[in-house]
């Protein structure tokens, strides 16, 4: 972020030096208020890691962030980053009134907050016209949604906007309940952890005010929809219809109150949290689909959807004499057709059958009981998945800027927030493990390429003297998982696609031939023919940045086929249920061509989203979750050391201890500051270097406050540019009458 007291690649021009000189004069009043508004609980421990005295110290560390947790100082900063540690209740800290606070205030002279880097990030984007991104990271449980709710709240709040971009205020924090309701699960780790990723646009016109907004959707954890681990829960939206839906509705959708009697919700044994109101939610959720454009059919047709996949869960097969599989609960499955709006019998026949063509000629045979239960998971799952993707396009829909902006945005800039699922290692890992912490891989590619390797490059490339920090670049990880023919996808992707007998513990050969000597990846097999204990048969380990963990490639192939049968296909596509028929298209059955499967698609959409990121001027909230339990007060030190370990706090503060404040052209400097000193004023007309030294000299910058580099200026300290901005102002009078037009620094 190319804020005021960034470390980032700034590169200063005139308009930034107008907004800094006003920021500056802010500041000077500001200081004096909040010198005082500061209190002494404040300041516990230091709010920048950088005033750390022992900054190479992780133990030092740890203990601050310790020291002011217990003061429910949940913030602190490491230079522009943010980090924040889930205190697990609620703090008085996000009112009104704090927003106020943090309005138009810089960074340092106020306390560490979530609505500080908003601000930042949002006057950045103004004065400079450079779109911005927020990047929240941290594992699951560790506060990310939370975070990203609180920046979006803040811009809805402070941000000047009019009736008209009200209205789009509301959509933009109303469209948070739906999207959780239906794409957040209890989890072990988290009661409400977001089971897709999610990158939000705010677009904002030239006078600042939120004018549409845009959601890029990731990866939904389907499997979800038909197995949950042991204390987890499906999907949220399913206990809120059967807590909170009113008799009449649940009569309309066939369905009985206790969700204990639906199989698809009982397989994590917990159908109820303490920590949730599935009731109170569901009225969040109803009052929130108008607003953001549903129709009441609209809805109507969204909760069919959802008894739909409840009663599809109920669906039981039995077994024929011959092998084949027919349905045993027939009037459940009258209603679900009624409810898809399809053909009973034609749904019937295909969750029993499948279509095969061969030599031209179509072919139905039977299903055996096994097929006929996956066939029948697969539905559940297409069908829930593909709802979820219809909910975000119109969530869009509703969130596209107006027609009148669309032409006029040119002017528009774009804050972009990045909440998406965290590091995650469980008992038994899955497909969903490995893709999500493949995502978490190439945001920590992001945050090097960003921050260390840039900021290092930037001195080498200068030519100033420069102690490399070392961190582990784990680009070497991200190409064993996603490198063309070589990585796990592409392996996998064949293994798919290989025909004759394909299975997951084939799959697993494969990589043991293929990557089986990279030093991220062990199996069972050891170098010398013996065992490793750690890792069982049907395992594999990968090493990545944040830790080791074992994946099960029990489901790989089908979770990453993602198949439906044909003739399950056929019957959905003719739904009179819209969504369903939208979601459900006929050029689906006729085109024959396999599409990608779910790894590429997904190792795909991250690239575009790095590309999206790549654009954009970063800043980042680094969550940290402090124990395990979900308790408020308990700050468990190994697993506080473990994250700040692989968030790379530790690179992160050793890099911008040894850096500097802020960096400028020679040419823009001299420009700027020249008459600060009789012989750089009004023209200098030597060599820039020679230029801006002898300016520095004149300013009494000591050695130790700046370097020069071949082309820039580096100026170590906030506070040494201060003194040179406010020598500034008390000279203007002065220039003002000297001269007219030559200066043109201002
Ligand atoms: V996951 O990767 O989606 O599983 P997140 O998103 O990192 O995870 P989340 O924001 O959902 O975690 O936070 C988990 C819970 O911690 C919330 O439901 C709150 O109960 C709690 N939390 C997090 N941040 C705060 C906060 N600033 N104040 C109070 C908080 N409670
Ligand atoms: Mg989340």
């Amino acid at each position: 972020m190319s804020s005021l007291f960034n470390l980032g690649k700034v590169q200063w021009n005139c308009s930034y030096f107008v907004c800094l000189q006003r920021a500056v004069f802010g500041l000077m009043i500001v200081r004096l208020v909040m010198e005082s508004a500061l209190t002494a609980r404040d300041r516990v421990g230091v709010q920048d890691f950088v005033l750390l005295e022992n900054y190479n110290s992780e133990a030092a560390f740890i203990e601050n962030l310790r020291r002011r947790f217990r003061e429910n100082l949940i913030y602190t900063y490491i230079g522009s980053v943010l980090v924040s540690v889930n205190p697990y209740k609620e703090l008085e800290i996000y009112s009104k009134q704090q927003m106020e606070r943090y309005r138009g205030v810089s960074f340092y002279e106020i306390s560490p907050h979530i609505y500080a880097l908003s601000d930042n990030t949002y006057r950045a984007m103004r004065t400079e016209r450079k779109d911005q991104c927020i990047l929240i990271s941290g594992e699951s449980g560790a506060g990310k949604t939370e975070a990203s709710k609180k920046i979006l709240l803040y811009y809805a709040v402070t941000c000047p906007t009019n009736d008209h971009m009200a209205i789009l205020g509301d959509r933009l924090l109303q469209s948070n309940p739906v999207l959780e309701a239906f794409g957040n699960a209890k989890t072990l780790r988290n009661d409400n952890s977001s089971r897709f990723g999610k990158y939000m646009d705010v677009q904002f016109d030239f006078r600042g005010t939120p004018v549409g907004g845009h959601i890029l959707n990731y990866l939904l954890e389907k499997s979800r929809v038909v197995h949950q681990n042991h204390g987890e829960r499906n999907f949220h939206i399913f206990y809120q219809l059967l807590d909170g839906g009113d008799d009449d509705l649940l009569i309309t959708l066939d369905l009985e109150r206790n969700p204990q009697n639906y199989r698809y919700l009982v397989k994590g044994n917990c159908p109820r949290v303490s920590s949730i109101s599935d009731k109170n939610n569901w009225k969040v959720v109803m009052k929130a689909l108008p607003v953001i454009g549903f129709t009441e059919e609209e809805v109507q047709k969204l909760l069919n959807i959802i008894a739909s996949v409840l009663h599809l869960g109920n669906t039981q097969f039995g077994e024929g004499e011959e092998g084949d599989t027919y349905i045993t609960t027939e009037t459940q499955t009258s209603n679900l057709a009624k409810l898809l709006g399809v053909d009973g019998s034609a749904l019937r026949e295909a969750l029993t059958h499948k279509k095969l063509t061969a030599k031209g000629e179509e072919m139905i045979s039977p299903l055996n009981y096994e097929q006929a239960v996956s066939a029948r998971d697969a539905l559940a799952k297409a069908v829930y998945g593909r709802t979820f993707t219809w909910l975000v396009e119109k969530i869009n829909q509703s969130l596209a800027l107006k027609e009148e902006i669309y032409h006029s945005s040119k002017d528009s800039s774009v804050i972009g927030l990045l909440d998406i699922y965290g590091f995650e290692v469980l008992q038994q890992n899955s497909f969903e493990q490995f893709c999500i912490n493949y995502c978490n891989e190439k945001l920590q590619q992001l945050f090097i390429e960003l921050t260390l390797r840039s900021e290092q490059e930037e001195y080498e490339t200068e030519g100033i003297a420069w102690e490399t920090v070392q961190y582990f670049d784990n680009k070497i990880i991200c190409d064993l998982i996603e490198e063309k023919h070589k990585g796990i996808i592409s392996i996998l992707d064949e293994e798919c696609l290989r025909p004759g007998e394909t299975c997951d513990v084939s799959f697993l050969e494969k990589l043991e031939d293929t990557v089986g000597s990279h030093p991220h990846f062990i199996t069972h097999k050891l170098a010398n023919g013996k065992t490793r204990r750690v890792v069982s048969r049907e395992e594999f380990r990968l090493l990545h940045y944040a830790g080791e963990v074992n994946y099960n490639v029990n489901g790989f192939l089908d979770k990453n086929n993602d198949l439906l049968n044909r003739n399950l296909k056929e019957v959905m596509c003719q739904s009179d249920n819209q969504i369903l028929s939208h979601c459900f298209r006929r050029e689906e059955v006729i085109d024959q061509k396999r599409p990608e499967m779910a790894a590429t698609q997904f190792k795909n959409s991250l690239m575009k989203l790095m590309e999206i990121l790549m654009s954009k001027e970063p800043s980042y909230v680094r969550c940290i979750k402090p124990n395990d339990a979900k308790q408020p007060g308990r700050f468990d030190e190994v697993l506080v050391r473990h994250q700040v370990k692989y968030l790379g706090l530790m690179e992160n503060l050793r890099v911008r201890r040894a850096g500097f404040a802020y960096r400028r052209r020679f040419e823009a400097f001299l420009q700027r500051y020249k008459p600060l000193c009789p012989e750089t004023w009004p023209n200098w007309h030597g060599r820039l270097v020679d230029g801006v030294s002898t300016l520095v000299n004149h300013l009494g910058y000591k050695a130790e406050e700046y370097k020069l580099g071949r082309s820039k200026i580096f100026i170590r300290f906030p506070k040494t540019l201060f003194t040179t901005e406010d020598a500034l102002e008390a000279k203007k009078p002065e220039i003002a009458l000297t001269l007219q037009t030559s200066w043109r620094g201002y």
